[in-house]
């Protein structure tokens, strides 16, 4: 099931696109409520941060010149390692996903196929894969694949075929569970999926709303890496919402603790993943 480490990379999520900035008060949409976020959730055990961004109404957007200032701002003011989302929100055009890479993160998110989302449909066709695929080979960002079903770990192995390796040479995976319209949150669905990946590849799992802990658990049992935040969970436990993303990160880091793999730090985390080094100007 991939490579085991003996340290848990914990990455926090902590906008995503889809819910509406009165629905959470807590939600970072602007860049000085982000980069608060960040400085907690490094200090709580994050290593690695999965960024969407907003426009000044708090709506999901893919805008250049703010997508630049924030990875320059939260590279400047923490140590995570900074990945863009190129999934946006699914109204989001593919052409303006892919220019997201311009804004030159060290990592970005690679979704292997097109999936139901609720009432919406995420759409990543083929093609819109190996054009973005292609992308960060060029801009030298190492992508992280974001699988939500079993068929997105086939495509992945697809790609690596006929594509070579992503930047880095290392191949991380992101399985996304719990989605309505993908593969569930369960015990069954992160081992079968983890099972498909590449050898020598690393993988962490996030599982949506209710699957969150039984996604985590289950991940920390098969060696796998955790994903948690406010983009994924809302509900801390049930009839009781999130604080914030720190106290997600904190409860992911007591359950890596307890599991004998604790938090990975940003540097390790740099290394397992091998990232460019941008960071004061180095590498740009
Ligand atoms: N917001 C979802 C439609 C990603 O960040 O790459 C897609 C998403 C995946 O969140
Ligand atoms: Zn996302």
């Amino acid at each position: 099931m991939g490579a085991v480490s003996s340290s848990t990379l914990i990455t926090v999520a902590p906008t995503g696109a889809e819910t509406a900035s009165g629905d959470a008060p807590a939600l970072p949409v602007t860049l000085d409520g982000l980069l608060a976020t960040a400085q907690a959730c490094e200090a709580a055990g994050a290593a690695l941060i999965h960024i969407h961004i907003r426009d000044d109404d708090g709506e999901p957007s893919l805008d250049l010149a703010r997508l630049m200032d924030t990875v320059a701002a939260v590279r400047e003011g923490t140590g995570l390692v900074v990945q863009l989302s190129t999934g946006g929100a699914t109204t989001d055009p593919l052409d303006a996903r892919i220019r997201v890479l311009e804004a030159l993160p060290d990592s970005c998110s690679l979704t292997c196929g097109t999936v139901n989302f609720g009432s919406s449909v995420f759409l990543n066709p083929w093609d819109f894969m190996v054009e973005l695929y292609r992308r960060t080979q060029e801009l030298e960002i190492v992508p992280e694949f974001e699988l939500f079903d079993l068929g997105h770990v086939a495509a992945l192995n697809r790609l690596l075929d006929k594509e070579g390796a992503p930047y880095g040479g290392h191949v991380h995976a992101d399985l996304v569970l719990g989605v309505p319209g993908g593969a569930p949150g369960t015990a069954d669905t992160v081992v079968t999926m983890a099972r498909m990946l590449p050898a020598g590849a690393t993988w962490s799992a996030t599982g949506v709303g209710r699957s969150t802990l039984p996604v985590a658990l289950a991940t920390l049992a098969a060696g796998g890496h955790l994903r948690v935040g406010m983009e994924d969970t809302l509900t801390f436990s049930p009839g009781r919402p999130v604080r914030d993303n720190a106290e997600l990160v904190e409860r992911a880091a007591t359950l890596a603790t307890l599991a004998l793999r604790p938090p990975m730090s940003s540097d390790d985390a740099r290394t397992m993943l091998n990232v460019k080094d941008r960071r004061n100007g180095v590498g740009a």
